[in-house]
C-alpha cells in the first residue's frame, strides 16, 4: 500500500499548504492519493498543515491522518528534502524553526531557486492580515507603517494567544461579507507581492487564503498552492523550472496532466485562470 507507484508522477518541487489535519473538514484521503501518484525531488509543506488550534478544541484523528504524516515521513526518508514553513494554524512549530526533525526542516520561511534560475520567497502568508485590513489607510502612510503593521499583527497575535484567545482571522472577520472577498484576496495578493519586490526575489509562493493561483503582478510572480480543504490543489515545478497548479480532486482515477495543470513561465502576462471563483463557503484561514 505504501509502495510507490511505478507510474508516480515526477516532479522537481511540490508545495501544498492548508491542509488542516486534526479537522473533519481535511480531505487527507484525497492528499494521500496525491502524494502516492507523484515523488519530488523538493516537498514544501507551507504552513496550517496541522489545526492545533482546533485540535485543541475539537480532537479529530481519523487513520487517514496518521497515513498523510507517515508517507510525508517516508518520503524524507526516501530522499526527497521535506522543507515545513508553519502557518497560522500550527504556528507552535515556529518555535522550531531553524530546526531538524530527522529529515524534515522547519524554517520560518524559505528560498526556493527554480530549475530556472528564478528565486522564489516560500511563506505560509498570514502575517498580511493585518496590511489587507488596513490596506485602503495603509496605502497613505507609506512603507514604515507597513512594516510597522506587520510586525503588530505579529505581536497582537502573540498577546492573544498567551491571553487565551484565538489567531484573530481576517477571513473569519469577513466570512460574513462575502462580497469582499473578492476585494480581500486582490488585497492580499498585493500585500504579498510588495514584500516579495521589497525582498528582491523573483517571485512568491504562499498559501492561507485557500486560493490557488499562478499570476505575474508586474516582475513579481505571485503563486498561491491553495488548500486541502476546499480546492485539493497542489503547486508543482516541472524539471525545467516551469510552475503549474495541479487540482487534484477534478481527476483522480487517471492521470491527466494537459487538464489539471496551467504552465506558467516567467513571461509578465497573467496567467493564472484559478482566481475566478470565490466559495461563498466561510473562509477559515
Ligand atoms: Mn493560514
Amino acid at each position: 500500500m505504501n509502495a510507490i507507484s511505478t507510474s508516480a508522477r515526477h516532479y522537481r518541487s511540490i508545495w501544498i499548504s492548508d491542509i488542516h489535519l486534526g479537522t473533519r473538514g481535511c480531505k487527507a484521503d484525497l492528499l494521500l492519493d496525491f502524494l502516492r501518484n507523484t515523488e519530488s525531488d523538493y516537498l514544501y509543506l507551507v504552513g496550517d498543515i496541522f489545526d492545533i488550534w482546533r485540535m485543541r478544541k475539537n480532537w479529530y484523528w481519523h487513520q487517514t491522518h496518521n497515513d498523510v504524516v507517515q508517507k510525508i515521513l517516508r518520503k524524507a526518508r526516501k530522499g526527497t528534502r521535506v522543507i515545513l514553513v508553519p502557518g497560522n494554524h500550527d504556528e507552535s512549530l515556529r518555535d522550531f524553526a531553524g530546526h531538524r526533525f530527522g529529515r524534515v526542516a522547519v524554517l520560518r520561511e524559505a528560498i526556493h531557486k527554480t530549475a530556472d534560475g528564478r528565486r522564489f520567497l516560500v511563506m505560509h502568508g498570514d502575517q498580511f492580515d493585518a496590511i489587507v485590513k488596513y490596506a485602503k489607510w495603509l496605502a497613505f502612510v507609506g512603507d514604515n507603517a507597513y512594516v510597522f503593521a506587520l510586525k503588530l499583527n505579529m505581536w497582537f497575535n502573540v498577546a492573544r494567544r498567551k491571553l487565551g484567545f484565538p489567531y484573530w482571522s481576517l477571513s473569519q472577520y469577513l466570512k460574513h461579507k462575502v462580497k469582499n472577498a473578492v476585494e480581500y484576496i486582490s488585497n492580499y495578493e498585493t500585500a504579498v507581492v510588495a514584500e516579495a519586490r521589497r525582498r528582491g526575489v523573483d517571485g512568491v509562493i504562499c498559501g492561507h487564503i485557500h486560493t490557488p493561483d499562478i499570476r505575474s503582478f508586474g516582475d513579481i510572480v505571485y503563486c498561491n498552492d491553495g488548500d486541502w480543504v476546499e480546492s485539493c490543489t497542489a503547486l508543482v515545478e516541472e524539471p525545467d523550472g516551469r510552475l503549474a497548479i495541479v487540482h487534484w480532486g477534478q481527476d483522480t482515477t487517471a492521470w491527466a496532466p494537459s487538464r489539471n495543470t496551467v504552465c506558467a513561465s516567467s513571461s509578465p502576462q497573467t496567467l493564472g485562470t484559478h482566481k475566478s471563483t470565490v466559495s461563498s463557503a466561510p473562509l477559515q484561514h
